[in-house]
């Protein structure tokens, strides 16, 4: 029988956090990805560079996944529109993966399925590896193009048999918070995708308690990650 293991993506209160961390999954058993608001991504990684995808590192990785970018909002999952992503564990090495939204991957957003308990290749040595990475890539974005400049492809191969679910109707990303993002479904472009969850963190921080002392609410989320 084949068993789903679930992965939250980020956390309804924006945390930079896949949970749980590290799944052991048999071959075949499926992985599926839920995403929480606002704009999170899947990307499949070598150990060493967290934060850069594994077609960048390994050129014949023809089974590499992505999610693409995932904007969502509250709403959405209020109404179990749960914007989804799945793959299915080809074997048992591990599998690595981080979101390359701005600075995630960076800020802890990294994960593993099968990762070992001991060793050097521990769930918290990808996270420390992770904290020092330069940059933060989608699949395609050219290196030293800034985290914004992005482009994905926004499809995950056939070859590890990943599939999207993008919730019927498209919910535009940060409705809720006034974003002025197109409000097509997802996967959505880098170049719209990003912008679009700075543009909702400025502005949920001027009617909430998110933005103290002029930090944004990434820096904030940053320093409580320290
Ligand atoms: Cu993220």
């Amino acid at each position: 029988m084949v068993a789903t293991h679930v992965i939250q993506v980020g956390g309804p209160n924006g945390s930079l956090t896949f949970s749980p961390d590290n799944v052991k999954a048999a071959v075949g058993d499926l992985v599926q990805f839920q995403f929480h608001p606002k704009n999170h991504s899947v990307v499949q990684s070598t150990f060493d560079q967290p934060c850069v995808p594994i077609q960048n590192v390994m050129p014949n990785m023809t089974t590499a996944f992505f999610s693409g970018f995932m904007p969502t909002n509250a709403s959405l999952r209020a109404t179990s529109q749960v914007l989804t992503y799945t793959i299915r564990v080809m074997d048992t090495k591990p599998v690595w993966f981080y979101c390359s939204q701005a600075k995630h991957c960076q800020g802890g957003m990294v994960g593993a399925i099968n990762a070992a308990e001991t060793g050097n290749k521990t769930m918290s040595a990808f996270k420390a590896l992770a904290a020092s990475a330069t940059e933060n890539l989608s699949p395609g974005q050219a290196p030293g193009s800034g985290s914004q400049a992005g482009s994905g492809n926004g499809t995950g191969s056939g070859g590890s048999g990943a599939e999207s679910t993008p919730a019927a109707g498209g919910a535009g990303a940060g409705a809720g918070a006034g974003a002025s993002t197109t409000g097509s479904s997802a996967p959505a472009e880098a170049s719209t995708s990003a912008p679009a969850e700075a543009s909702t963190s400025a502005a949920s921080s001027s009617f909430s308690s998110q933005s103290f002392f002029g930090l944004t609410l990434g820096t904030i989320a940053a320093i409580l990650l320290l």
